[in-house]
C-alpha cells in the first residue's frame, strides 16, 4: 500500500559539488532522507512506468537508504529498478548501468572519498539518463523542492532480499538486482587490450591496488585477479565495509599510506594504484613517482591512441580550472581543443554528450572519459596498464619523458581543513576585493573571479574560484570546497610550468616555495583563519 507521509521542510538540503553530504546522524533524522529523495523525483518529470538504477558505496546506512529508495520509487510510479546485489553499485558502474539500459535516471548513495561509519559521513546523489551527475538546473530544482515539501510517498511493503540476483515486485513495480560488476567489466575489456596488459603481467610486472576497504574491492578482485590474471593479493583491503575498516577512503598521499611505502620506496610492485570510498577517484603511482592527477590526466591523453578504446584519437580534452595546464600542452600539441571548466564533474556532462571532449580530468583524483559520465578510478588504472603493456617502460620513465616533451608543470594542492566558515569566507572575500589591484604587483598579470560558460548550453556559472596568474604562466587558484561536511575547507592550488628538463627533479614544494609564500601572505591567511601551514598537502 502507499502511504502519503506528513513532512516539513529540514535546513540545508542543498546538493554541493557532488549531491546532498551530510554526518550520517543528520540522515539518521526521522523524514530526513526521504525528504531529499521526494525532492528528487518532484524536479523530475515522465519517470512514470520508467527505469531507476540504485546502488551505493556500501558505507553505514547505505542497506537502509537503499530500501526506502525502492519504497519511494515504488510509490512514485517507476516501472522498475535495477539495484546492485547487496545495495552496491560504484559511481562508474552506476553510470554505465543508467546509460546501457536507458534508464530515466539513478540515485547513488555516496559521501565518495569522505570517512564512513556511524559518525562518518553519508549522501545521496542523483544522476540523469546520460549517466552524469545532475545538472545545475536540476540540483537548483531538487534545493527549491527541499524548502517547501509537505509529504512524501513511500509503500508500506518489507525490505527486499538483496543479497541474490533476481526479479521481485514491490507493488507494480519490478526489482531487478543486478550483479554489480560485470556489465562493467565487459565494458572495460572493450576499451582496453586485456591480452596486452596478460602479457605484461606475465613478463613479470606486479602491482598493488588499494580498494581502501570501499566498493572497488569486488571490481578490483573480478577484473585485475579474475579476468586479467593478477595474483590473487593485487587488490588490498579488498572488502568493501561499512566504515571502511576505518580507511579514510581518500586516494592521496597521505591516506594511501600503506600503498606509498610499499610501491614508492623500489624494490616491490612495479605500478601502485587505489581507488576511493564510491569507484571515481584514482592514486596512480610507481617506483619513486607519484604521478599527479593534472600529470596522468594529460599524459593518458598523449598516449590514448596505444589503446583500442581509443585508437581513433581524441575529439577534445576537458580539465577543471584548478587542474594544471599539464593537458592544454597535449591538446596543443594534437591540435585538438583543451575545455576550462568549474569544478565538478557534472560540467563535462555536455561536452562529452556533444562529442566535443572525449578525456576528461580534474586535479582531484578523477579522470574519466565519454565512455560514462563519471570519472572513474578502474577505468584510469586500467588505461594506465595498457600503457604500460604497450610501452614498456616504468611509470618514472613515462612521466619524465613526457616532461622532457612538454614540460613540467610543478602542481600542488593545499588544503586548510574544518576552517571556520566566517574565516573561510573572509579569505575570498580580501582576494575579491584585491582583484583589481593585483595585476602588476609579484608578476601578477591578471587576476578574476572564475566563470564559466557552458559551449553547449550556453548556461553561466560564475563565483567559481579565485585565479592568480602570473607573466610565466604559473598560477595561484583559491576556492572553496564544495564537498565538505564541517566547517569550511579553503583549497589552495599552485601550478609553475618548468620547460627547462635540468630543473625537472627538484621537491616540488621547493619548485613552488615563492609561489607558496605568496598563496599565504597575498589574503593573509594566518591572520584571518590562525592557521600558519595547510591540513593537508597533495
Ligand atoms: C567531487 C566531484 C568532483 C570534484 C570534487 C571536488 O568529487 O565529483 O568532480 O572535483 O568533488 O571537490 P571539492 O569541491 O571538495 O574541491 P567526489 O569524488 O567527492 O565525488
Amino acid at each position: 500500500m502507499i502511504h502519503t507521509i506528513a513532512t516539513t521542510p529540514f535546513e540545508g538540503q542543498k546538493p554541493g559539488t557532488s549531491g546532498l553530504r551530510k554526518k550520517v546522524p543528520v540522515f539518521q533524522q526521522r523524514h530526513y532522507a526521504e525528504n531529499f529523495i521526494q525532492s528528487i523525483f518532484d524536479s523530475l518529470e515522465g519517470f512514470q512506468g520508467q527505469t531507476l538504477v540504485i546502488g551505493g558505496d556500501g558505507r553505514y546506512y547505505n542497506a537502509e537508504v537503499v530500501q526506502t529508495v525502492i519504497r519511494m520509487a515504488a510509490a512514485n510510479g517507476f516501472g522498475r529498478v535495477m539495484v546492485g546485489r547487496n545495495g552496491l553499485l560504484s559511481t562508474p558502474a552506476a553510470s554505465h548501468l543508467i546509460r546501457r539500459h536507458r534508464a530515466f535516471g539513478g540515485i547513488v548513495l555516496s559521501a565518495s572519498h569522505n570517512p564512513g561509519g556511524p559518525d562518518g559521513d553519508f549522501g545521496i546523489k542523483y544522476n540523469a539518463a546520460n549517466g552524469g551527475p545532475a545538472p545545475e538546473k536540476i540540483t537548483d530544482a531538487i534545493f527549491a523542492k527541499t524548502k517547501s515539501i509537505a509529504s512524501y510517498k513511500i509503500t508500506d511493503t518489507p525490505d527486499v532480499d538483496l543479497n541474490s540476483i533476481g526479479i521481485s515486485k514491490v507493488g507494480n513495480m519490478t526489482v531487478e538486482v543486478v550483479d554489480p560488476v560485470s556489465d562493467y567489466a565487459a565494458l572495460m575489456q572493450q576499451l582496453f587490450d586485456f591480452d596486452q596488459i596478460r602479457a605484461l603481467i606475465k613478463s613479470g610486472f606486479r602491482m598493488k591496488f588499494d580498494a581502501m576497504g570501499a566498493i572497488t574491492g569486488p571490481y578490483g578482485h573480478a577484473i585485475l585477479e579474475g579476468i586479467l590474471g593478477f595474483p590473487a593479493g593485487t587488490v588490498m583491503n579488498g572488502t568493501p565495509l561499512p566504515d571502511f575498516g576505518g580507511h579514510h577512503p581518500d586516494p592521496n598521499l597521505v591516506h594511501a599510506k600503506e600503498l606509498v611505502d610499499l610501491v614508492m620506496p623500489g624494490g616491490g610492485p612495479d605500478f601502485g594504484a587505489a581507488s576511493d570510498g564510491d569507484g571515481d577517484r584514482n592514486l596512480i603511482i610507481g617506483r619513486g613517482m607519484y604521478v599527479t592527477p593534472s600529470d596522468s590526466l594529460a599524459i593518458l591523453a598523449a598516449n590514448a591512441t596505444l589503446t583500442p578504446g581509443y585508437a581513433g584519437g581524441l575529439s577534445g580534452i576537458a580539465r577543471s580550472m584548478p587542474t594544471s595546464a599539464a593537458a592544454d600542452r597535449v591538446a596543443a600539441k594534437l591540435g585538438i581543443p583543451c575545455y576550462e571548466t568549474p569544478t565538478g564533474w557534472k560540467f563535462f556532462g555536455n561536452l562529452l554528450d556533444a562529442g566535443m571532449a572525449t578525456i576528461c580530468g580534474e586535479e582531484s583524483f578523477g579522470t574519466g572519459s565519454n565512455h560514462v559520465r563519471e570519472k572513474d578510478g578502474l577505468w584510469a588504472v586500467l588505461m594506465w596498464l595498457n600503457v604500460l603493456a604497450r610501452r614498456r617502460q616504468s611509470v618514472a620513465d613515462i612521466v619524465k619523458a613526457h616532461w622532457r616533451e612538454y614540460g613540467r608543470n610543478f602542481y600542488s594542492r593545499h588544503d586548510y581543513e574544518e576552517v571556520e566558515t566566517d574565516a573561510a569566507n573572509s579569505v575570498m572575500k580580501a582576494l575579491r576585493d584585491q582583484l583589481s589591484t593585483l595585476p602588476g604587483q609579484h608578476g601578477i598579470i591578471a587576476a578574476d573571479d572564475f566563470a564559466y560558460d557552458d559551449p553547449v548550453d550556453h548556461s553561466r556559472t560564475t563565483a567559481q574560484g579565485i585565479r592568480l596568474m602570473f607573466e610565466d604562466g604559473s598560477r595561484i587558484v583559491y576556492r572553496l570546497s564544495g564537498t565538505g561536511t564541517a566547517g569550511a575547507t579553503l583549497r589552495v592550488y599552485i601550478e609553475r610550468y618548468e620547460p627547462d628538463a635540468s630543473r625537472h627533479d627538484i621537491e616540488t614544494q621547493e619548485a613552488l616555495a615563492d609561489l607558496i609564500a605568496l598563496s599565504r601572505s597575498i589574503p593573509d591567511i594566518a591572520r584571518r583563519t590562525g592557521r600558519t601551514a595547510p591540513s593537508v598537502i597533495t
